[in-house]
């Protein structure tokens, strides 16, 4: 298996989330890639591979141009403007009926951004682009022939959308080895975050070769609230390519792996030919932003079902903030993928 991990997202440190309208420490930190690291060196997954830049052109297949400058340039530019120095992170955001596209640095933050969780420091683009090119490099690698990849991610990617960032995510990584891995034929995204993946849903709602998947919870309770319900099932020629798996709060083992099922026997009538499993561990019962009650050998199975499809897999990092266990199940995960037992 290989692994792509590095230093540069200690670049991205981000001071602080609005969370239901409290100012609190951020949740998305470092520290959760460091316990990643070292959780996957005592378990022997040390079989590290260099990252390549990721190309403009392949972050501009799944990013509207306008999105990427605004991310490589906003932070400088709404201090200027007299932006607070702690981060570009809008008061003012342009919903539904307020759509005009300013260039005024303290209302663009607002026009390329969904919520207040995804605050943008000096170092932020470059983070972002490091986790981005982690994923690039794992694609081009399967492409190539390896069976097996995990990019440790951070950030994380699968709320960014083709023009926004929100929920921790700028860059959506999974959708970039996604689109990576659809020169070859169909592929699946199986997207197991406990929240819906509305980024990379939103990326491929018109497309029929990436067939996007997701067991989260219900959007009636749980962020990101206004996508990811049963009834969406894509648009124009990628309707029938979305599958959206709302599971209630408190959802256990057994529950969630009979609906495991159901995704993977989607991704198989798919006839995906690579698979890009979008791994959060927030559905873990100790995590504070989750509401599933899933134990660590729950990742075990779900690796090893997502084993049995025998196709390439590039696993891309996502949530997880229950600290203490994070690494346990990283590494829980990547077991049941490489059919390993301890
Ligand atoms: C990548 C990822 O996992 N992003 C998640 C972003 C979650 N943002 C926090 C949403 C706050 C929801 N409030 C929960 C109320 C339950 N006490
Ligand atoms: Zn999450």
């Amino acid at each position: 298996m290989n692994i792509y991990r590095s230093t540069l997202h200690t670049l991205h440190v981000p001071p602080h989330e609005f969370y239901d309208g409290a100012l609190i420490p951020p949740y998305e930190s470092a520290a959760r890639a460091d316990i990643i690291d070292a959780a996957l060196l005592a378990a022997g997954y040390t079989d590290e591979h260099a990252i390549e830049p990721v190309s403009r052109a392949a972050l501009e297949r799944i990013h509207r141009p306008d999105y990427l400058d605004y991310l490589a340039s906003i932070y400088p530019a709404w201090c200027a403007a007299g932006g607070a120095i702690e981060a570009v992170l809008p008061s003012t955001l342009a919903v539904r009926w307020m759509q005009h596209r300013s260039t005024n640095p303290l209302a663009l933050a607002g026009y390329y951004t969904f919520d207040l969780s995804a605050p943008i420091v000096a170092g932020t683009w470059i983070a972002s682009l490091d986790a981005a090119s982690m994923a690039a490099t794992a694609a081009h690698a399967a492409l190539a022939g390896t069976l097996l990849s995990y990019a440790r991610c951070r950030p994380p990617g699968h709320h960014a959308g083709s023009d926004m960032c929100g929920g921790y995510c700028y860059l959506n990584n999974a959708a970039l080895a996604a689109d990576i891995l659809s020169q070859r034929g169909p592929v699946a995204v199986l997207d197991i975050d406990i929240h819906h993946g509305n980024g990379t849903q939103q990326i491929f709602a018109d497309r029929a070769d990436v067939l996007f998947v997701s067991l989260h919870g219900h959007p009636d309770v749980c962020y990101p609230y206004f996508m990811g319900f049963a009834d969406e099932h894509g648009v124009a020629a990628g309707k029938g390519a979305t599958l959206n798996i709302p599971l209630a709060f408190g959802c256990d083992d057994a529950t969630y792996l009979r609906h495991i099922d159901v995704a993977l026997a989607a991704i198989r009538a798919h006839g995906a030919t690579a698979l890009v499993l979008s791994a959060g561990f927030d559905t873990y019962a100790g995590d504070p932003l989750g509401g599933f009650a899933l134990t660590s050998q729950c990742y075990t199975e779900i690796g090893s079902r997502c084993r049995a499809l025998d196709i390439p897999i590039v696993v891309i990092q996502e949530g997880g903030y229950a600290l203490t266990a994070l690494g346990d199940n990283v590494v829980a995960l990547l077991d049941g993928l490489t059919g390993r037992s301890r």
